[in-house]
């Protein structure tokens, strides 16, 4: 078996989405209510599926329409432009939909591209317009975006427009370089022709062109999106082994604060066994071996080096401190398991996202390394804590801090 060898988990989640997201691509389709987003999807599948019409906002949250006539699939959602809470019920929707995608292996909640519809009559394109593509779609980074003018009537708006567009996409790249929108391209599409007196003043226009440049696109749009994947993946994982660690730290400072030989006793290392083990079936680390090998090398560098036995002496050190020695004991069990879980975290998630894949990783070496990185920064924090609280605090304002540590740690 090559998990044993490579000390790699037996195949990741993110590995098995990857691994099946190799048919169709999923187009998250963007816009202002109103713009026509469904009556693009309708004209796409030559059927009337979506909801389409005028007033308020006619499409749920989130539809997704699948074809055998088209080789992707498009995600409907509802135009934002009523007002913030509107957007922010956008944002979270696509970002619930998005990880159960990842969480239950849901291919068609992926977004591998993304069509920002704009109403082609409306003359405008804001900096406000484009910050909305990245704020619903944060996650997904570099995803492709086709801009997609529709109701492209008139001729003359339509070079207004894109040259308006480009404009707009190149001063907004700019002033975020750091995270610019990866527009691939421009496209004016007429999805419904457009009737006078039942006379037809415009007919359809752009509809081959989009559906090209997308399957054009699709290779570009499967290699982003599993990248992103694996990302969100780990932060999923991140996440979960975050409140292992948060719970295990808090009942270590609990059971820290009845005087104990620290920080080795034998409850102490209870705690951090079973938090480590937690944390390693969350990263789903199949192979038992190199599991064993993290669980027991963090432990073990943990309570037997210098770090261990020093923070009880930094801890008193801190200047001002004014505390029982029984809340001594308590911040020395909560932040040794708080490190040793995040040591372990790391440790895993290296193994867990491939980076590991080497046969002779020097385990000793890089738990050191990391305590040595971490425990610094954590007597930081405490000292902080301390400082802020005059000196004084309880165990029950010292779980508050650990617990401070997690969600706030970068
Ligand atoms: N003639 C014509 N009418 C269009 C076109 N695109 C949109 N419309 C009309 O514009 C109105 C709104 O279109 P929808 O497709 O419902 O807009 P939407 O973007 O899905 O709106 P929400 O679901 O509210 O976000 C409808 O009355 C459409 O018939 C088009 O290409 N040609
Ligand atoms: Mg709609």
């Amino acid at each position: 078996m090559a998990a044993k060898k490579t000390g790699k988990p037996d195949k990741t989640r993110y590995q098995q989405i990857i691994d099946l997201n190799d048919e169709k691509i999923n187009v998250l389709i963007l816009g202002t209510s109103g713009c026509g987003k469904s009556t693009l999807i309708n004209a796409l599948l030559e059927s009337e599926v979506a909801q389409t019409g005028v007033g308020s906002a006619v499409t749920d949250t989130i539809s997704v329409y699948e074809d055998e006539k088209i080789p992707f699939r498009m995600i409907d959602t509802v135009g934002y432009e009523y007002g913030f809470l509107r957007q922010n019920k956008i944002k979270s929707d696509l970002a619930k939909f998005c990880v159960e995608g990842i969480k239950k292996t849901e291919l068609d909640k992926l977004i591998h591209m993304i069509w920002f519809c704009i109403d082609g009559t409306t003359k405008r394109i804001d900096q406000k317009t484009l910050e909305y593509i990245r704020s619903v779609t944060n996650d997904w980074k570099d995803v492709p975006v086709i801009i997609v003018f529709t109701k492209s009537y008139s001729e003359l708006d339509v070079s207004e427009n894109i040259e308006m567009a480009s404009e707009a996409v190149r001063t907004y790249n700019r002033r975020h370089s750091r995270r610019p929108l990866n527009v691939v391209d421009i496209i004016p599409v007429v999805a419904k022709e457009y009737l006078i007196n039942d006379t037809t003043i415009v007919p359809r226009r752009g509809l081959d062109t989009l559906v090209t440049r997308t399957n054009e696109l699709t290779p570009e749009a499967k290699r982003v999106a599993n990248s992103t994947i694996k990302e969100i993946d780990i932060k999923l994982k991140g996440g979960a082994a975050n409140s292992i660690v948060a719970a295990a730290a808090v009942a270590a400072a609990t059971v820290g604060a009845i005087p104990i030989p620290m920080p080795d006793a034998p409850v102490l290392v209870a705690i951090q066994t079973g938090m480590l083990k937690a944390i390693s079936k969350t990263y789903g680390i199949g192979d038992d071996s190199t599991a064993n090998k993290i669980i027991d090398t963090t432990l073990k560098v943990g309570a037997t080096t210098a770090i261990g036995k020093s923070l009880l002496t930094a801890l008193k050190a801190i200047p001002g401190l004014n505390v029982a020695a029984a809340v001594l004991n308590a911040a020395v069990a909560g932040i040794v398991t708080f490190a040793a879980g995040e040591v372990s975290k790391t440790m895993f998630e290296r193994v867990y996202s491939g980076e590991a894949e080497r046969t002779s990783v020097d385990y000793e070496k890089e738990i050191m390394e990391l305590y040595n990185r971490y425990l610094p920064a954590i007597m930081k924090k405490a000292e902080e804590f301390s400082n802020s609280h005059d000196g004084k605090f309880t165990v029950s304002d010292l779980t508050k801090f650990i617990i401070s540590l997690i969600s706030n740690k970068k």
